[in-house]
């Protein structure tokens, strides 16, 4: 039997007002795990009102910093003692292999406490006014935030969004995607364990044509942040543009892997094997474009292939499974569809291109690791985001050739690059056109560190302390200081006028 999931609104579990629901299926074995309350556009409003309550009556954004900072300490305590339970929920809703989960998910108590550091100290300015005037400068909270998260990491980009959220004052509305809202749903439960007062976190599950449409056009909200296609990008920054409120948004990416001739070959390809196929490649940064110095190419592509087909593809929650399904049938058709028009268009498929074939494949929406080479501009898999576990495999001539390469794509959200000349290394950091560079690694993460891309795959940045700033605003306190009259349109001389 599937469990019932609630919306959660004012502190409450409550059902759809008008009872809908839709279904969470397990990608890896087709089994309904949860029937989730589908939210109408009269719940995202109460979900809204009761968050602008909740940040009208200061029940979050008025407790001092350090005791808010305490609050998120004790959920990133709560949550370290639930890891486990939490990974294998995350590993059942959206297929991400267990070792992925149990790994990704030990670090996320991180983001609360660095937020919560963050919080306490934040400090404002006194800008020079003059002497007739004091001016003091603070962040203060915006007040109802949309959150809109995606299925692909469900928990560590919701926690990346609350915990920033939650530590500069603001109130939440959260529309979790609807292939994995459910450890999400879990997360609000245990921040109102630890003592975040109900109402100041929201959840409303549904799908985006619904519950994410009417949240993102909602005129109640002061910022929406945005993880997830670059089409739904666009037209929720559309939204947010009629609602003049600032929109971060985390889109998608085709992330050039850069490997040089100097590298030791078997940790390039360790590394770029690890790029293209960890999240079974469902993932904005993944590896997807491998551009190796011609010189080694053909060595390369040779341990690449080998590499690939030996990874484990199977039960996610086997924790000798390397690579799990891909997150829905929907998925696996735009996959499996991409390679299909490249192979018809040329390109070489080196291993993979296919579903596999077996018992333990059979139920679940599996596709084999794949490597493609002979792509050029002019095929659409060049720059089209495929977000599976496939990769394209090209040689570059020289530094220039390289950079000309990986700079030519529509989105610019990560890149890494491969070498021992640290000049060269920082050269080529320096001139890709994206917001994260990895020198000889990829797909690091710290809650200090800025995430967000160029170009169509995004606007703004999430972790940090940019991202801190990205959830206040500055008010600036103007205080007259003089013991002087003042009365401009005065007739009498006895008055200053300036
Ligand atoms: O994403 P969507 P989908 C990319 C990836 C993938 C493609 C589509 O290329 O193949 O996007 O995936 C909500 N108004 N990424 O369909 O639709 C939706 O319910 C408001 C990259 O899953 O963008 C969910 O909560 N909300 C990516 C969230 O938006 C709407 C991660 C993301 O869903 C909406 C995921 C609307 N009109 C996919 N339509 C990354 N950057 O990591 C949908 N939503």
């Amino acid at each position: 039997m599937p469990k019932k999931l609630l919306l959660h609104i004012g502190g409450r579990e409550v059902a759809a007002s008008d009872g809908g629901t839709f279904d969470v299926i397990n990608p890896a074995t087709g089994e309904t795990l949860y029937e989730v309350s589908h939210a109408t556009e009269s719940d995202v409003d109460a979900a809204v009102v009761e968050a602008q309550n909740a940040f009208d009556d200061g029940r979050w954004r008025n407790i001092a910093a350090r005791d808010r900072a305490r609050i998120l300490n004790k959920a990133a305590t709560l949550l370290t003692d639930r890891i486990d339970e939490f990974a294998e929920l995350e590993s059942k809703q959206v297929g991400r292999t267990l070792r992925e989960m149990r790994a990704q998910l030990r670090r996320l108590p991180e983001w609360l406490e660095y937020f919560g550091a963050v919080a306490q100290t934040q400090e404002g300015t006194s800008p020079n006014f003059g002497a007739n005037h004091l001016n003091v400068v603070r962040r203060v909270p915006l007040g109802v935030v949309a959150l809109i998260t995606p299925w692909n990491h469900p928990l560590l980009i919701t926690m990346k969004k609350v915990s920033v959220a939650l530590a500069a004052g603001n109130s939440l509305v959260i529309k979790p995607s609807e292939l994995g809202p459910a450890v999400p749903m879990v997360l609000v439960r245990l921040l109102e364990e630890a003592g975040v007062p109900g109402g100041v976190v929201n959840v409303v599950p549904g799908l985006g044509r619904t519950t994410g449409k009417a949240l993102s056009e909602h005129r109640g909200l002061a910022k929406i942040d945005f993880t997830g296609g670059t089409e739904t990008g666009r037209v929720i920054a559309a939204n947010a543009g009629k609602s003049l409120i600032p929109v971060t948004a985390e889109l998608g990416g085709k992330a050039p892997v850069l490997i040089f001739d100097d590298v030791n070959i078997a940790q390039a390809v360790a590394g770029a094997l690890f790029a293209a196929f960890v999240a079974t490649g469902q993932t904005c940064v993944q590896g997807a474009r491998i551009l190796v110095a011609r010189s080694i190419f053909d060595e390369v592509v040779q341990l690449l292939v080998k590499r690939t087909k030996d990874l484990r593809l199977g039960n996610p929650l086997d924790l000798d499974t390397q690579v799990g399904p891909l997150v829905s049938q929907n998925q696996r058709n735009i996959v499996s569809a991409a390679v299909e028009r490249a192979r018809q268009s040329g390109a070489t498929i080196l291993c993979g291109g296919r579903i596999p074939e077996g018992e333990q494949f059979t139920s679940g929406w599996f596709y084999e690791p794949t490597v493609i080479a002979d792509v050029t501009p002019e095929h659409d898999l060049w720059c089209q985001e495929v977000f599976g576990p496939v990769t394209l495999i090209v040689p570059f001539d020289d530094e220039n050739d390289a950079i000309a390469q990986a700079n030519d794509s529509p989105f610019g959200l990560a890149a890494s690059v491969w070498t021992r000349d640290i000049g060269r290394a920082i050269r080529v950091g320096n001139t890709l056109d994206c917001g994260i560079v990895w020198i000889n690694d990829h797909h690091r993460i710290d809650p200090s560190s800025p995430w967000g891309g160029f170009k169509a795959s995004g606007i703004g940045s999430e972790n940090g302390l940019d991202a801190y700033r990205g959830y206040t605003q500055q008010q600036s306190l103007i205080i007259n200081t003089a013991d002087e009259k003042f009365d401009w349109f005065a007739t009498s001389d006895d008055v200053r006028y300036s």
